[in-house]
């Protein structure tokens, strides 16, 4: 008799275990995707990340800054603006405009308005005119502050040393600019994390250079050789089919929230880029963020010794990384490791949590 009430009491709590594991990752059966169990976890204020975002806003910076500012888990401290995918006024309003979407403030800085040596690369504006799709969309009542992007990020490190953590979502000048003039207080970042290089892929601007980098590969070098601590996510970990927009996830964010419906609208222009060449669209600087809001979603990272190709040839643009652990014939020593560079991402968290932010 005591056996029987000791394999029902030990059914019992299997049971109420798996109904719990059940409920901290449930799917919504309709779309099939699972819920974001870390956005329901309250966190202390002292597990926050204290972040400045460097942006060139384009569309797809827009949505990586609706995830960092409705994310629980992101004190922004300030977003600073650079040329890129636009001209930086509208770099400006288009992060403005995308705070007020999300109801969140934060100081918005400009920064460089052009590359550290070179002139301005012309490239392809897949973000519409002006950046968001061209739907008249951008109307923001406030504006950037007077002070200057590289100062307000210099300040903002100094003045909370260890703690502060940069996601830099564009060109890396800005980022530059503030090593060259002050790089003991760069030093005392957090970590830097980068939407930037092709990771262990192929490029977008050229074969070997994607856009980032290729924008000013010699901010790229003088970081670089800052070895500061610093993360970097790739294309390759964004050109993966699961991490992809897809028409219907579009049409799913045109129904959803505020910032769905403003997100949708704003990716009509990158939307038709890709689709016209049969894609799905990437999602490179949300991808980005979210690393640093559910760091388990880097399922893996390698540290590498980077270094740029700054040359006037083909290989401009191009991050060469040397990985820990691999031999190189014509490189026996490397005395450091100056990149962590993620190779391995849960793509279907990254796109459920994705959709959830923008349609729940
Ligand atoms: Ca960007």
């Amino acid at each position: 008799m005591k056996l029987i009430q000791k394999t029902i009491v030990l059914f019992m709590a299997v049971l109420i275990l798996l109904l719990g594991g059940c409920s901290a990752a449930d799917t919504d059966i309709a779309s099939g995707r699972e819920s974001i169990p870390e956005t329901t976890v309250p966190i202390s204020e002292a597990e926050r990340h204290k972040v400045i975002i460097d942006t060139d806003t384009g569309s797809d910076d827009a949505a990586a800054l609706i995830l960092a500012a409705t994310s629980d888990r992101l004190d922004i401290l300030g977003i600073t603006v650079l040329y890129g995918n636009v001209p930086l006024d509208d770099a400006a309003k288009n992060a403005l405009m995308t705070l007020e979407v999300c109801g969140v403030k934060a100081p918005v800085y400009i920064g460089a308005n052009k590359p550290l040596t070179k002139e301005r690369e012309e490239m392809i504006s897949v973000h519409g005119a002006d950046g968001m799709g061209d739907q008249d969309l951008i109307h923001p009542k406030s504006t950037a502050e007077d002070g200057d992007a590289v100062d307000f990020i210099l300040d903002t490190v100094k003045s909370d040393p260890g703690e502060v953590e940069i996601i830099a979502l564009g060109p890396l000048t800005n980022i530059a600019l503030a090593v060259q003039k002050d790089p003991d207080t760069m030093k005392l970042c957090k970590r830097i994390w980068v939407m930037g290089t092709t990771g262990f892929g192929t490029g977008n601007a050229t074969p070997v250079s994607e856009f980032n980098v290729y924008s000013d590969a010699e901010a790229y070098d003088v970081v670089l050789r800052e070895e500061l601590p610093m993360t970097v996510i790739g294309l390759d970990m964004v050109d993966v089919e699961e991490a992809k927009l897809t028409p219907d996830d579009l049409s799913e964010m045109a129904q959803g929230n505020e910032k769905g419906v403003f997100m949708s609208k704003a990716f009509t222009k990158l939307f038709v880029f890709y689709q016209s060449s049969g894609k799905n669209m990437m999602l490179p600087d949300p991808m980005a963020v979210a690393c640093l809001i559910w760091q388990d979603m880097a399922l893996e990272t390698k540290s590498c010794y980077g270094v740029a190709c700054t040359g006037n040839d083909a290989a401009y643009g191009q991050i060469i990384l040397y990985q820990e652990g691999a031999v190189y014939e014509a490189m026996p020593q490397i005395a450091s490791y100056n990149l962590e560079v993620v190779t391995k991402i849960d793509a279907k968290f990254f796109k459920d949590s994705f959709m959830s932010v923008m349609t729940s």
